[in-house]
């Protein structure tokens, strides 16, 4: 039995390889550095984030990217010791990007573009004679067709001198629902298989496949299409899509995928946005039949402390930051992290640092010093779907965020140092309003509580997000100092 979510938190459009024993798996991460974390794992279950693919700016280039553009749904192979990583850097003049490694920790390429390219979710596959396929979801990305989509297309690589050998060719558009995307090619016993996703990202997300006698087929849907959708359904786990397939070490297969754990009643909300999911895949008459995702929490809750004494403590690859590394916002100065605000949090490049949130009940706490500036403890969807605790002197200001709306609570506290905490959870069972919606979200300083928010305007359906809840340090003025950071998280139990 696998836990699921596999990968909590902002973790979309997973892909993943087995190299020699061992599995990684890869996700998107927009407009954040560092991008796309690499996960190892040796039997799926218990997991480790051994590092990124961009850890340098330039690799991916998302320092202009609008808001949800950025690095989209990378595929991730492994052929001769050589780690592959393909991907979209979306609304960017970078288009589709290979990146090389033989550690798949780091440090990986600085990246080729592929010309010839115009669409998202490039997948790569080789055939017996080492000719290279990319297998992408044809989408205009300029001009007057902006955004109309193509159905699924392939063209054969040069990946060395980062060029298609000749015009997209199609292969398929799936069973007809919106959006034929995240195609994914494989070779089993006599045929290529061409796994795909359909129905958007939303809750109409879907898994669909087809077959041929070659990577180029032609390829024929199954007339079982979708092989796994939550549509309509009352499963906990729901926007179920965009799957990559892979062996277990038992000699099953297993789908890595998106889902989200959706919040409430008729209408729900995912706080954590799209996470990574797995769920076990048999086979019938040559066809894959992925089971139902389901829920299965860890049942320990996770603790992590980072005490900024350590000079060592943003080492961690878990520390995200928008459109720039977290060690140019926020450097360990004299033993604490020390950030230098410009700005407020609805600039598209704050001074925030963060990590994702992974478990639908959490607290997350910090000490800070705001005695020469303001800045402290956030939640960022995007920058402008947020809230936070804002510590300037001997005042803190609760912040909220969302649709160009704010509004601000404070509270006077002790001068030196106070402390910050956030406490998430989800809604309590019923039929009253509050069970109808999001998580309940408390924002406390120095123990007292300033304000409690419904965190149904900060989701995936509200904000019209890709990504998840970040939630980390930041300033907005003056100079802050934070001496650590701690996050409390459990699903389970
Ligand atoms: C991704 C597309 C999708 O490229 O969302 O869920 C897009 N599917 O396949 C961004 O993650």
């Amino acid at each position: 039995m696998f836990p699921n979510p596999l990968l909590p938190g902002f973790n979309p459009d997973p892909s993943i390889v087995l190299a020699d024993g061992t599995y990684y798996l890869v996700t998107s991460t927009f407009e954040y550095l560092p991008g796309i974390p690499v996960y190892r794992s040796t039997d799926l279950v218990r997991w480790t984030h051994i590092g990124n693919v961009a850890t340098r700016p330039e690799q991916v280039g998302v320092n202009d990217v609008a808001t949800g553009g950025g690095v989209w749904a990378p595929t991730i192979r492994y052929r001769d010791g050589v780690f592959y990583v393909i991907v979209t850097i979306a609304m960017s003049p970078r288009g589709c990007v290979v990146f090389t490694a033989t550690d798949p920790a780091g440090p990986w390429s600085d990246g080729v573009s592929i010309d010839g390219i115009d669409g998202i979710d490039p997948d790569l596959a080789w055939d017996d004679d080492g000719t290279a396929y990319v297998t992408f979801s044809g989408l205009y990305t300029s001009g007057e067709q902006l955004g109309q989509h193509l159905g699924i297309q392939q063209v054969r690589v040069d990946l060395t001198a980062g060029k298609a050998l000749e015009a997209p060719r199609s292969l398929w558009s799936g069973t007809g629902l919106k959006f034929p995307e995240a195609p994914h090619l494989y070779r089993r016993g006599d045929y290529w298989y061409l796994m795909i996703a359909e129905g958007g990202t939303e809750r109409g997300h879907s898994v669909s496949v087809a077959r041929g006698p070659s990577p180029e087929g032609p390829f024929r849907g199954y007339s079982g299409n979708p092989v796994l959708s939550a549509r309509s359904t009352a499963r906990s786990i729901q926007n179920t899509g965009h799957a990559d397939l892979v062996a277990t070490p038992d000699g099953g297969d297993a789908l890595v995928l998106l889902g989200m754990r959706p919040l409430g009643l008729t209408q729900s909300f995912s706080p954590l946005g799209r996470e990574t999911f797995i769920s076990p895949v048999s086979w019938a008459g040559g066809w894959p039949q992925p089971e139902p995702v389901v829920l299965a929490p860890r049942e320990a809750a996770e603790e992590e402390t980072f005490d900024f004494a350590d000079p060592d403590a943003m080492d961690e690859p878990g520390w995200l930051a928008v459109r720039t590394t977290p060690a140019s916002v926020a450097p360990i100065v004299d033993g604490a992290l020390t950030i230098n605000g410009r700005s407020g949090l609805n600039d598209p490049h704050p001074q925030f640092v963060g990590r994702r949130q992974r478990h639908l009940s959490a607290t997350v706490s910090t000490t800070v010093d705001a005695s020469g500036g303001a800045g402290g403890l956030a939640v960022r969807y995007d920058e402008d779907s947020w809230f936070c605790l804002e510590a300037r002197g001997t005042v803190v200001t609760a912040r909220a965020q969302l649709a160009g709306l704010a509004q601000t609570w404070t509270a006077a506290v002790p001068a030196g140092e106070v402390e910050l905490r956030i406490e998430l959870s989800p809604p309590p069972a019923g039929l009253t309003p509050a069970a109808m919606g999001g998580d309940r979200i408390r924002l406390l300083a120095a123990g007292t509580l300033i304000t409690e928010l419904d965190g149904r305007y900060w989701t995936a359906e509200t904000c019209a997000s890709f990504t998840g809840r970040v939630i980390g340090l930041y300033a907005s003025r003056g100079t802050v100092r934070f001496t650590d950071f701690r996050y409390q998280g459990s699903d389970g139990g």
